[in-house]
């Protein structure tokens, strides 16, 4: 194994980070100093199941704030939909944030880009010269859906730089699957698959939209009925 941890590692000039990316890594930097709940890799496994289930009620939210019923948030209704919720961003951190999750760049947020993006201004809306508020965005469930999300990321991210590394997956993996090569290498696969860009770094972004992938929230294609899981 090559690749030590140390300042090789940095991000710096493999990545092309643009403002949004630079808020959300220090925003994360300062929420991996509170430390993370999780105790192991299998821990995050085991929440897998109640993220997914308050995910899917998050699509009440997304048909709420999805005004022409066309399947996606477009520009104008996410402005609407910031503004209902109390969320000041700017314009531009509105755009940013827009054209960031709009990963298959038809300027719409489809139901999984949409939780991606509630998400990271999940992340960026903690103020750290405010007192703790008890909820930032007035949806105190999903909140806690995502500030699961945040604590899984923390927990990986070892080094605390902002991103997940190869070395620290593998880390993760190693010290708590004694033996079970068979789980090691899905999450090694799992990996690869978060790192669009092939760096080696998984910033949290990615995570979020890998996570949408795993517990199958992109398969939710605007379905009629109701799903009787
Ligand atoms: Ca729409
Ligand atoms: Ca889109
Ligand atoms: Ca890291």
């Amino acid at each position: 194994m090559g690749g030590v941890m140390g300042k090789g590692e940095s991000p710096k000039g493999s990545i092309t980070e643009t403002k949004l990316e630079t808020k959300m890594v220090e925003a994360m930097r300062r929420r991996a100093s509170d430390g993370s709940s999780m105790k192991s890799f299998n821990n995050i496994i085991l929440k897998f199941p109640k993220i997914d289930e308050s995910l899917r009620k998050c699509k009440d939210i997304f048909q709420q704030f999805d005004e022409d019923a066309n399947g996606a948030i477009d520009p104008e209704e996410l402005k609407r939909c910031f503004h209902k919720l109390e969320i000041n961003f700017t314009e531009e951190e509105i755009d940013d944030l827009f054209e960031a999750c709009d990963i298959n760049e038809d300027l719409g947020m489809k139901f999984n880009e949409f939780i991606v993006l509630l998400c990271l201004v999940y992340l960026l809306k903690e103020d750290p010269t405010a007192v703790h508020a008890k909820s930032r965005m007035g949806m105190p469930n999903l909140e806690a859906t995502f500030e699961t999300l945040v604590d899984a990321f923390v927990f990986l991210d070892k080094n605390k730089d902002g991103y997940v590394s190869k070395s620290e997956m593998i880390h993760a993996i190693n010290e708590t699957t004694s033996g079970e090569r068979s789980s090691g290498r899905i999450a090694m696969k799992r990996f690869e698959e978060m790192d669009w860009d092939k760096n080696g770094m998984v910033n949290f972004k990615e995570f979020l939209f890998a996570f949408t992938r795993w517990v199958g929230i992109d398969d939710v294609e605007d379905e009629e009925g109701e799903e009787n899981a």
